[in-house]
């Protein structure tokens, strides 16, 4: 991961760049919020924080357009917040609620929406990326433009369907961006344990697909990225792989005490490529926004997550009658 010091000046206006630090904090502040009701025992099962990521999907969103769609895997709150669906809605669903996102009968990992075209949400690693490019499918039939933006770990860019989806992807010049969150572990193994080289974003090659390194902590060099990889897809050249580095500060889930690493290992990246402390000093030093400016926001910010954790445990529990619904039988 590139260290902070490596960005280039902001080469978008100071609304955008403060939209950015906005929707980042938005992310980091729910998931605090998130691990602090699943201390408290208002959350169960799985739970999935994005913490340390959150460059990643508001870079990517900020490269999409209308219509665009999205699929990723159990750790999907940032993108689903990112994406603009309703923080009440995605934690009353964690506390497993009627005002959840799938009237609290899905949980952490499993959440659509059909009118911000999120697909979810998928428990099973890698199984996002075959449907991922399915929608890619369709809108190409449809010939209506649009890219799905298919996200996975670096763990499971080691799986099988991922290769023959590339092949497929290739082979029919789908829509589709590729973006390998490579956040360095699958749950307790390091990315060196278990994959056979440093990079991933080659693997594409030998199917034509073409890849590149971005940095994660930077939201403009993923915005950047972005929107190359929107551009290629967009003009009918098929599909684009895009590695990004990043790193979670949390363990894999709410269970997991992270004995597999350093405390020291992570305090270095929050101390020196924090993405959210990133866009702040380009505000600040561009003289973009003022202290007092920011602390506005994270007011405001704070306001958004209390309402939306008042709602999650306000809202009632399902009851017994929504057992028969929603169900294919
Ligand atoms: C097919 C399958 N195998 C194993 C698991 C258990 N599992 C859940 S997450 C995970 C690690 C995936 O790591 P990565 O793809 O890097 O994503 P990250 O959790 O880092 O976001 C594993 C092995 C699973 N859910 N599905
Ligand atoms: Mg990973």
């Amino acid at each position: 991961m590139a260290a902070r010091k490596t960005t280039k000046k902001p080469n978008v206006s100071a609304e955008e760049l403060t939209e950015y630090y906005r929707e980042m904090l938005l992310i980091r502040r729910f998931e605090e919020k998130a691990g602090q009701l699943y201390g408290m025992g208002l959350i169960g099962g799985f739970c999935h924080l994005y913490i340390g990521q959150e460059a990643v999907v508001v870079g990517l969103e900020a490269a999409a357009e209308e219509g665009d769609k999205r699929i990723t895997s159990y750790r999907d709150h940032g993108h689903m917040l990112a994406c603009g669906m309703d923080p009440g809605g995605v934690m009353a669903e964690l506390t497993g609620r009627v005002g959840g996102l799938s009237k609290g009968k899905g949980g952490s990992m499993h959440m659509f929406s059909k009118e911000k075209h999120f697909y979810g949400g998928h428990g099973i690693v890698g199984a996002q990326v075959p449907l991922g490019a399915g929608l890619a499918f369709a809108d190409k039939y449809k010939g209506n433009g649009r890219v799905t933006f298919t996200y996975f770990g670096d763990g499971a860019a080691n799986q099988g369907q991922v290769y023959e989806t590339f092949n497929m992807a290739a082979l029919w010049d789908l829509p589709v961006v590729f973006v390998i969150e490579n956040n360095q572990y699958a749950m307790g193994t390091a990315q060196a344990r278990s994959t056979s080289t440093k990079d991933i974003y080659h693997r594409g090659e030998a199917f034509g697909i073409p890849g590149e390194i971005v940095n994660g902590m930077d939201v403009l060099a993923v915005k950047a990225a972005g929107e190359k990889a929107v551009a290629h897809c967009r003009a009918g050249k098929g599909p684009y792989i895009l590695e990004i580095k990043t790193y979670r500060y949390r363990g894999h889930s709410m269970s997991d005490p992270a004995k597999y690493r350093t405390r020291e290992e992570v305090q270095k990246v929050r101390e020196q490529s924090d993405p959210i402390e990133h866009v702040r000093e380009l505000l600040l030093t561009g003289k973009h926004a003022t202290e007092d400016d920011l602390k506005a926001i994270d007011k405001e910010i704070k306001e958004i997550v209390n309402q939306a954790a008042e709602f999650s445990k306000e809202s009632p529990e399902p009851s017994v009658e929504e057992l028969w619904t929603d169900i294919y039988a």
